[in-house]
């Protein structure tokens, strides 16, 4: 079970991404649950504004600490009225300027209980509320987004989908792509001929160990192929495998 916590002007954003297929049924069955906290719900401007203009100028505005902090404050007091003082939930600050979010992250993050998503707009948030409250900050990759909705939603995925009971078959999470630090082999379904294109043999022969051994060989291939950087990774863990498809190509 992981409770997530989001922190945005856009809570209907989120919400609507959030609770469909997959983890729209996982929320329903109460295996993770999704909130979103309007950060514009807490401002104390009688404008509703959260939002300033920046120190030193230059264009854009800032979003401002205190309705930051109160959003925060409200989810923050509760998980600890619910846990009594255990320690700190751990904030995520969606930034550009984050570490880059990866399977090993969503891996350790599962492991959570509550998890805070602190999502900005405009230029950025005021960095004293960012001092007092975030314990990390994650980027998506190396582009640059409007606000921080999206990242949090594509980190909830990642995440969701390794906590026990989300996905209904267990091994899927582990065995797709990157599960094994490897891409996926190719996969078929009927007929066994589309377009004069035939179903490979081996996938019809009834023999599992074949069958297994033909797909990890699949997944060599195309890893080298398309991701030289996973593939040096997993012949670093793995010295003992057979090499694959060194013949090829050359
Ligand atoms: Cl986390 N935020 C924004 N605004 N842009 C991004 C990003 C985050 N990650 C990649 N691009």
């Amino acid at each position: 079970m992981v409770n997530f916590h989001i922190l945005t002007l856009f809570p209907e954003m989120v919400l609507q991404g959030l609770h469909t297929s997959i983890l729209g049924r996982a929320a329903g069955r109460g295996d993770i649950s999704i909130e979103a906290v309007n950060i514009r719900d807490y401002t104390t401007n009688k404008h509703g504004r959260v939002d300033d203009y920046t120190y030193g100028g230059g264009a854009g505005m800032l979003m401002q600490a205190q309705p930051v902090y109160d959003a925060y404050k409200s989810v923050a007091d509760r998980i600890g009225e619910k846990e009594g003082k255990k320690r700190k939930p751990r904030v995520i600050y969606l930034t550009p300027q984050g570490k880059t979010f990866c399977q090993e992250m969503a891996q350790e993050l599962a492991k959570e209980e509550e998890l805070i998503f602190l999502c900005g707009h405009y230029e950025g948030i005021d960095e004293r509320v960012l001092e007092e409250i975030v314990t990390d900050e994650v980027s998506i990759g190396d582009y640059v987004l409007t606000g921080g909705e999206l990242p949090a939603m594509v980190m909830v995925d990642a995440i969701a989908r390794l906590v026990p009971g989300v996905l209904h078959n267990d091994e899927s999470a582990q065995t797709e792509s990157f599960g094994n630090g490897l891409l996926e082999y190719p996969q078929y379904s009927r007929p066994e001929v589309w377009h004069d294109k035939q179903v490979p043999q081996v996938l019809l022969s009834g023999d599992h160990a074949k069958v297994d051994a033909w797909r990890l060989e699949q997944s060599l291939l195309r890893t080298k192929e398309r991701r030289p950087d996973l593939y040096e990774n997993y012949r670093k863990e793995h010295p003992q495998t057979k090499q694959k498809g060194t013949h090829s190509k050359t």
